[in-house]
């Protein structure tokens, strides 16, 4: 964990950070036509979560640490991973860091403190509690973030790791993006309080902030990370936000979701608001993303053209010494 900071990443910038937003709505409507088309496996699209996944992030400095959930597609690339990267991941090529042994999109980008993504909802934030400690006993500055979601912030890996962190007063922002769902279970059903109000039961600083706003977003990671940079203790935010989407590819929201719900978050979407606080011309929103276009255009040609492993390097680099059924199964393959 390297202690400099990046001059100037901590000023707020807008204009940057629609552009982001626009690249990430863009890079999720493209993926879900990928996947449509059989090129790549599965998908989570993240819209209508842009101001929330990007505020957060501009909030921290290259050398903290995330801990993310499946959803935060945004986050690796503000943090300086290029768009290529990302869909090295999506087509599993030789290029993945996974290299196609992680459920796409469970990112591992250990080249700007991105940890590897794992299935079971939840668990992120206690490795998250624990890296956090780990700094604090180093006596360095990192801070650590874990992002998940409403519904994973009913489980008890999130419990027991939010009693840990208050009373340790680890160094470590906890962002839940409430986004309405937990796939077809509505919030409501999840939680008999507001998701915030935990937090003062176990002793963490609580924020509930309009997840839809990227500079209320950033403002308010600002404070938590700072807070937690300088001992005070760890904070729990809870963004306001709305899943405009699908839960995944293999989901139809339309089976339980309203028509006029999913209306009204529409109005609500964080790249109109956005686009609104700028004052956007339609012409210049429309270079913005006929721009990320391009670059995603070229990003996935480019992934695609790289090859896939073959099944027998699928134990490589696991195993310090391989297990001899494993083994076997290499010699017969
Ligand atoms: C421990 C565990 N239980 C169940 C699942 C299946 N599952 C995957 S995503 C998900 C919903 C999570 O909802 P939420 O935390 O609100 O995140 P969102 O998908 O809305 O971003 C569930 C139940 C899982 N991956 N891990
Ligand atoms: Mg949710």
């Amino acid at each position: 964990m390297s202690v400099s900071p990046r001059p100037g990443a901590a000023l707020s910038n807008l204009p940057e950070m629609y552009r982001e937003m626009v690249l990430v709505r863009e890079l999720s409507s493209r993926a879900v036509a990928l996947q449509r088309q059989g090129r790549i496996g599965s998908w989570l699209g993240s819209e209508g979560q842009e101001a929330a996944m990007v505020g957060s992030a501009h909030a921290l400095e290259p050398f903290d640490w995330v801990f993310a959930s499946y959803r935060e597609h945004a986050v690796p690339l503000v943090r300086g991973v290029p768009v290529v990267a990302l869909f090295n991941h999506l087509f599993a090529n030789v290029d993945d860091n996974a290299r196609g042994r992680n459920l796409p999109p469970e990112y591992t980008f250990r080249e700007v403190n991105f940890v590897s993504v794992s299935a079971p909802v939840g668990n992120q934030a206690l490795q998250a509690v624990g890296a956090a400690t780990a700094a604090q006993i180093r006596g360095d500055r990192t801070v650590v973030m874990t992002y998940f979601g409403d519904g994973t912030a009913s489980q008890g890996d999130v419990h027991t790791a939010m009693v840990f962190a208050a009373q340790l007063k680890a160094p470590v922002v906890f962002f839940c993006q409430n986004n309405g769902w937990a796939i077809s279970v509505p919030t409501a059903r999840q939680s008999a309080v507001p998701l915030v109000e935990r937090a003062a039961a176990v002793g963490l600083k609580g924020i509930q902030v309009d997840g839809n706003d990227a500079q209320e977003v950033l403002d308010a990671t600002r404070a938590a990370v700072d807070r937690a940079r300088s001992g005070a203790g760890p904070t729990f935010i809870v963004a306001m936000t709305y899943r405009l989407g699908a839960h995944s590819t293999s989901d139809d929201p339309s089976k339980y979701r309203d028509a006029a719900e999913l209306a009204r978050a529409e109005a609500r979407d964080p790249l109109r608001i956005a686009r609104a606080q700028l004052g956007l011309s339609d012409s210049e929103d429309e270079a913005i993303r006929a721009e990320a276009r391009r670059a995603i255009a070229e990003a996935v040609a480019q992934a695609e053209r790289v090859p896939r492993p073959q099944a027998i390097e699928l134990c490589d680099g696991v195993y310090a010494e391989m297990p001899w059924h494993l083994r076997l199964e290499q010699q017969e393959l």
